[in-house]
């Protein structure tokens, strides 16, 4: 009996650590052995020439959540669920997702995660935890229902400085960064001033001015640079860890930097939209700025350059898509019709098959980061945060064999006729890449191949995910 049920051969094996010339033997989903030269294996894979890299992390995507009541965009439909969203992950080289079960106001949030499982369940192609979003942390929520979900595998909380429906008060944030300290868990913000951004999209409205392109100009980088620093204020007080999630620029990043000079345990997470898009797109003609509108909005091309500058110094932890997955149709972007006001369209743009691929491109093919930078933030680093390592993240003994083998020479220009999600659009329509995963195996199983489909939907398992341990240096 062969000892590998696959061996990879011959390929670079990258990890955050470090890059070897090795192959990989794997039996029963796990890497059993890496070394020189492996022989055996029912089937082999020969990598000569591509990179063995981990599997991405996709550690904030929003997929079938259940609609919102009282957002501006209340009605809009996510266009991709646990199957589209999962299958489209895979094809960009990402094996692990972590959405979000969603506790809408006057809601259990052990009932959201409940109702969250039976979304995804038999249908995702790859493995997946959950974040919670809590929106109304009650007496009950803050001493029964975290202190029994977060140790149990959810160890990690978003809340909203912004959105009505969504956003929680300072005293609020306190409670959950409190509770997620004494737990181990990880406090996620979305940080910009609701009061701020709605006040100018009030005058803003009054002064005729509705079109997408206003939707930047309602929430300018200053609003985002003081939500960012109270966040950081409010986890020192509480003494909590804290992740700035989707970070669009320089203003909210110096932010953190001063936040940690301070001794603020604090975390950042960009993602491709503040990279590759920009203010000037959110006015593209007949309404088709609406689908690169996101929230904090794309910023100018001296904000990308300083989003790059954070990608390579380290600045940055993670590098997630914000994958909000809405159709240009009655049903997403365009639910309220093509002359809506800004303020009711809905949030978000399509990602999760692009992000590491745009990364990959543009990080390590064009010379801006080393491969070891590239592993840290597509998976390594998620995994260590959102406590999946080194189950995940990495290639090492006993890891899952979550392994994406790019072809670092292909090119191919992104069109989303090749692309497996539901949405009908990529704002990254016609940017050529070079570079991109051509086998990705999850837990040993080759799931696509060559831009072929190899596994069932369904196979993919929930992931209980482990706490931090709190003063325990588990990060670096
Ligand atoms: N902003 C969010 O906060 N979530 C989803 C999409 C978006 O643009
Ligand atoms: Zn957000
Ligand atoms: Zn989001």
């Amino acid at each position: 009996m062969s000892p590998f049920d696959l061996v990879i051969r011959g390929g670079t094996v990258v990890t955050a650590a470090e890059s070897s010339r090795c192959d990989v033997g794997i039996r029963d989903g796990r890497v059993v052995a890496l070394a020189e030269r492996l022989t055996g294996g029912e089937r082999v894979i020969d990598a000569a020439g591509k990179l063995v890299l981990p599997g991405g992390i996709d550690a904030h995507c929003h997929l079938d959540q259940p609609r919102a009541h009282g957002l501006a965009s209340a009605g809009a439909v996510m266009a991709d669920d646990f199957r589209s969203g999962s299958l489209s992950a895979a094809f960009g080289g990402t094996t692990t997702i972590i959405p979000f079960a969603v506790q809408h106001r006057g809601q259990s949030v052990t009932a959201a995660v409940a109702d969250y499982h039976a979304r995804a369940a038999g249908k995702a192609y790859i493995d997946y935890g959950f974040h919670l979003i809590v929106s109304d942390p009650s007496e009950k929520v803050l001493t029964e229902e975290l202190p029994a979900l977060l140790p149990a595998g959810y160890a990690s909380v978003k809340v909203y400085m912004t959105y009505e429906a969504m956003r929680i008060s300072d005293r609020q944030i306190l409670d959950v960064l409190d509770v997620c300290r004494r737990y181990g868990a990880l406090t996620m913000i979305h940080a910009e001033n609701f009061e701020c951004l709605m006040w100018l999209t009030e005058k803003l409205e009054a002064a005729g001015h509705t079109e997408p392109k206003y939707h930047a100009a309602s929430r300018p980088m200053p609003l985002e640079r003081e939500a960012t620093h109270r966040a950081a204020m409010l986890a020192e007080v509480a003494q909590a860890r804290l992740l700035i999630v989707h970070v669009s620029g320089a203003q909210a990043l110096d932010e953190i930097r001063r936040a940690r000079e301070r001794g603020v345990q604090i975390h950042a997470e960009t993602c491709p939209q503040y990279l590759f898009l920009s203010e000037a797109d959110l006015d593209l003609p007949d309404f088709e700025g609406a689908k690169c509108m996101c929230s904090p909005p794309p910023r100018d091309s001296a904000n990308q350059a300083l989003i790059w500058r954070g990608i390579a110094d380290g600045s940055f932890d993670i590098f997630s898509s914000d994958h909000a997955p809405y159709r240009f149709d009655a049903m997403g972007k365009l639910l309220n019709g093509r002359i809506a006001p800004f303020r009711k369209v809905a949030n978000g743009i399509p990602g999760l098959e692009t992000r590491a691929p745009l990364l990959f491109s543009e990080g390590v093919t064009a010379g801006r980061i080393s491969l070891q930078r590239f592993v840290e933030l597509n998976s390594a680093n998620a995994a260590r945060l959102y406590g999946l390592y080194p189950r995940k993240g990495t290639i090492a003994i006993g890891a899952d064999a979550d392994i994406a083998i790019w072809d670092p020479e292909k090119k191919l220009t992104l069109s989303n006729h090749l692309l497996h999600h539901n949405v009908d659009y990529t704002p990254y329509e016609g940017r050529a890449i070079t570079g991109w995963p051509v086998i990705v195996l999850s837990r040993g199983e080759v799931i696509c191949e060559h831009g072929e489909l190899r596994a069932q939907a369904g196979r993919g398992n929930f992931l209980k995910r482990d706490s931090l341990q709190q003063g325990a240096d588990t990060w670096t």
